[in-house]
């Protein structure tokens, strides 16, 4: 029974940004718990790679580069997906990306383009998705990616906090207009994870400090650890839950 209720065979999964770091953790995990996978990146290289090994290591996937900020490229992979007849039941609304920038030596433009891959991006593929589970009749899953920023802010990476601030309300509209036809729209939330895009404050010894001194479990997350928690919000054990954010951060929001 156990199994079966976290079991994704026959399932198809679009993971954005699945060509590395989290993404590519989570894309590996969902593959193992037995879904199909769509790879994303914006690389073509690195997302036609990052297919290649999932296939060799025995599971079905398809790489689908496309930017996910373009709404005319998200509209053009879908009916590319219509064509070959792929059908996605889980999307993982996963891209992101960083800068860190004191607001008022900020660029409205780099505002505006993290606001747009880390949020505005969830909007784009999420509505092609649930335009598409809405019409199949056979519900689905959206699973956003927030943040600890998600709930509270960090000095210097306001554009990323406002952006996991909006995914986790916005996960909650989803809630709120797709539960209907049978979808669960969820969030994780990750603490801080050894990731590449991390890897400056990790070398910065009194980052890495400060985050193994504020967090209970005393270490960084690795990426496979939000692997447990991506099952459940894809499968079957989380039919009846919708809107929540968990999060994945070693006890760090739990505590002072
Ligand atoms: C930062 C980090 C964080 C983490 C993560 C925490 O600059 O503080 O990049 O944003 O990546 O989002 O949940």
């Amino acid at each position: 029974m156990a199994n079966a209720l976290f079991d994704l065979t026959g399932r198809t999964a679009l993971v954005t940004g699945s060509s590395r770091g989290l993404g590519l953790a989570i894309a590996r995990g969902l593959a193992e718990a037995g879904a199909a996978l769509v790879v994303n990146g914006t690389d073509r290289g690195r997302t036609e790679q990052a297919c290649a090994d999932l296939v060799a290591a025995g599971h079905e996937a398809r790489a689908m580069p496309f930017d996910v900020t373009d709404e005319a490229a998200v509209v053009a992979a879908f009916e590319a997906l219509d064509a070959e007849g792929v059908a996605v039941d889980i999307l993982v609304n996963n891209a992101g990306i960083q800068y860190r920038k004191p607001m008022v030596d900020l660029a409205a433009a780099d505002w505006r383009r993290v606001i747009e891959t880390n949020l505005t991006s969830a909007f784009l593929v999420g509505r092609e998705a649930a335009r598409r589970m809405i019409a199949r009749g056979a519900g689905g899953k959206v699973i956003n990616i927030g943040s600890l920023t998600s709930e509270v802010a960090r000095a210097t990476v306001a554009p990323y906090t406002a952006a996991k601030g909006g995914i986790k309300l916005l996960t909650r509209s989803m809630a709120a207009e797709w539960a209907i036809h049978g979808i669960q729209a969820n969030a994780i939330g990750p603490g801080y994870m050894v990731t590449d895009m991390n890897q400056a404050l990790i070398d910065n010894p009194e980052f890495d400090a400060w985050v193994k001194g504020r967090t209970p479990a005393k270490r960084w997350g690795k990426p496979d650890e939000l692997v447990g928690t991506a099952v459940f919000l894809a499968s079957a054990a989380s039919d009846y839950v919708n809107g929540q954010i968990i999060y994945v951060d070693g006890g760090m929001l739990a505590v002072l």
